[in-house]
């Protein structure tokens, strides 16, 4: 697959017909490439979502990718937005083709309801990189997907979609949000994401069930996404705010 787009919209770019994880190898190559290197691959053979969950894709079946990033924000709460960043950036692209996506928090983005996105924000241990991937499902059937709450943009439009054709724009709309967020020092309301991430969420509004990575629960309306990315809920006894869990988004009854 030639990503003659896509490496143009790069500040470098790479792409392997196979490898374990672009995140891994991208967070290995940290020091040795400049911010907004890209990484992309056609197969992953142990691709990772959070919590030592897998990220899994028949070869040449999706977008997968990895971008490095170098924040140097003032307001520190800017690194929290940048999964949600990614997001964003990847449901500006998918729109483009005729879909409505929207960001369910903290990292998937659905169509009607179902997973064609999933993005992982993965930090150096210096803390100076933080390398962002994300999955993209385009060409697979039904059957091809590895859960029954994935779906892909063929499924969707009926539509072959270029992957290099998408990867080009998601790395062009990442660059473009993350130099708003950049110039306004971390501040995801003054740079306008905040706002942005709003108007396409499928979580704000909704009521929520949310587990915690220590398997605890807590049920309540999310309100809000706050300066730090985080997502608030509103309990029956407190006002919850969150950095980190699942979210099963409640039928209203
Ligand atoms: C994610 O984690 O959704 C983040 C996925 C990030 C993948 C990219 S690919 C390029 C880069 N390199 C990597 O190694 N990773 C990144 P999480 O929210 O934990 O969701 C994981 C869950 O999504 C799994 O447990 C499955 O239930 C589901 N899943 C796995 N593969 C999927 C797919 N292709 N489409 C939809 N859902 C999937």
């Amino acid at each position: 697959m030639e990503y003659l787009l896509s490496s143009q919209a790069a500040s470098g770019f790479e792409n392997l017909r196979e490898t374990g994880s672009t995140n891994r190898d991208l967070l290995e190559r940290a020091l040795a490439v400049e911010e907004f290197h890209v990484l992309a691959t056609d197969f992953q053979t142990a691709g990772r979502g959070r919590l030592d969950r897998r990220w899994e894709a028949e070869p040449g079946s999706s977008v997968m990718a990895s971008i490095l990033l170098r924040p140097k924000f003032a307001d520190a709460g800017g690194i929290g937005w940048l999964s949600l960043l990614g997001a964003l950036a990847i449901t500006k692209a998918i729109a483009s083709f005729g879909v409505s996506p929207k960001v369910k928090w903290p990292n998937d983005v659905l169509i009607e309801g179902k997973k064609v996105s999933g993005i992982l924000a993965e930090a150096s241990a210096d803390l100076s990189t933080v390398v962002l991937g994300f999955g993209i499902n385009v060409s697979q059937s039904q059957l091809e997907l590895p859960v029954e709450t994935a779906t892909s943009l063929y499924l969707q439009t009926g539509k072959q979609i270029n992957r290099d054709e998408l990867l080009a724009k998601v790395i062009q709309n990442i660059i473009s949000l993350y130099g708003n967020l950049a110039a306004s020092e971390g501040n995801a309301e003054a740079a306008g994401l905040r706002q942005a991430l709003l108007e396409c969420s499928a979580t704000v509004g909704q009521q929520v069930s949310v587990e915690f990575p220590d398997n605890s629960k807590a049920v309540g309306l999310a309100k809000d996404i706050d300066s730090g990315g985080r997502l608030v809920i509103q309990t029956s006894s407190e006002t919850l705010s969150v950095s980190a869990g699942d979210v099963l988004h409640l039928r209203s009854s």
